[in-house]
């Protein structure tokens, strides 16, 4: 079993982050620092990296998957700009940094959020659909408004605020964790597998892959916050507990979370057998979100 993380895809995102981060007029000049602040803080780019490895799984050259990727990226740092605000989970520190609000203040950190959003948008259709045709294009489109609005992370943030603190049964839970984290993560790589041609069937055994990979992430994500140090996650651990949310750990303990986490992996790997194309790196993808420690 391989945990390594496709390190060479990452990179690929880290340079065309530099390269199609908006130019913007001087007055707005904080904005746009506070924009590159927390794109450029240090991610592991997960969303891009699985678009990639979805259009490459499907035979296509990864880099024709780049915009998308990066516009993702864009949303992804949005959520987590305005994850972060007091209004919401209140954190001063992420990706090792002291948070978008508290280094710009809460209403640029807002405006900064708002503009990536927008960005993505304008970057999809300036720059991706130099390598889609127009259906493609459009149905990546589709793909990531439908992921980010009210029957994506959106109402899946919307849940879990409204069931802090509360009894919150299994179905709730997943529930939460399928549309605040999973519904990015299952359009990361459903963009990719359309960029890369796939045909009906393979989209759908990558969707079903992700929907699994997505849900391990965030089971992982909350073991962390029991188990992890502040220093290998980037942000202060225990945060879960303190703001009374309901997660696996919380419900299970963490032995069986990670049972949990096994077996929704497992699941994942199992949605691409028989696939017909090239699955290994997905695989490892899985493995390594399984064993993640940061
Ligand atoms: C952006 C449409 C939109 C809505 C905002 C605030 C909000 C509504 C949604 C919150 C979504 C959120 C922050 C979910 C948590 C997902 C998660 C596990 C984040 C951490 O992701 P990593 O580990 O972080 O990939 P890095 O720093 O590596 O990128």
């Amino acid at each position: 079993m391989s945990l390594s993380y496709p390190e060479d895809l990452k990179l690929l995102v880290n340079e065309a982050l530099r390269q199609y981060f908006p130019r913007s007029d001087r007055h707005l000049s904080v904005v746009s620092e506070a924009m590159s602040y927390s794109l450029f803080s240090p991610g592991k780019r997960f969303r891009p990296v699985l678009t990639l490895l979805a259009a490459e799984a499907l035979g296509a050259d990864p880099k024709i998957a780049l915009p998308v990727a990066c516009a993702i990226e864009f949303i992804h740092t949005y959520s987590l700009i305005h994850d972060d605000l007091p209004a919401i989970d209140n954190d001063d520190l992420r990706r090792g940094r002291a948070t978008c609000h508290i280094k710009f203040g809460e209403d640029v950190a807002i405006l900064a959020g708002d503009a990536l959003f927008a960005e993505a948008f304008v970057l999809v259709l300036t720059e991706q659909q130099k390598y889609a045709d127009a259906g493609r294009l459009l149905e990546t489109l589709r793909e990531l408004a439908a992921a980010t609005g009210i029957n994506g992370m959106v109402g899946g943030q919307a849940v879990d605020i409204m069931a802090t603190g509360a009894d919150v049964d299994r179905d709730t839970l997943e529930y939460i964790h399928n549309h605040k984290t999973g519904s990015l993560i299952t359009a990361a790589a459903r963009c990719g597998a359309i960029l890369g041609g796939g045909s009906a069937a393979e989209i759908e055994a990558i969707s079903e892959y992700a929907k699994h990979l997505g849900l391990t992430f965030q089971i992982i994500d909350d073991i962390l916050d029991v188990v992890g140090s502040t220093d290998g996650v980037g942000k202060h651990v225990g945060r879960d507990a303190d703001n009374r949310k309901t997660t696996f750990p919380g419900q299970l303990g963490v032995d069986k979370a990670q049972d949990e986490a096994q077996a929704t992996a497992a699941m994942a790997i199992e949605a691409l057998s028989g696939a017909g194309f090239k699955t290994d790196r997905l695989v490892d993808m899985a493995n390594f979100v399984l064993r993640r420690t940061s």
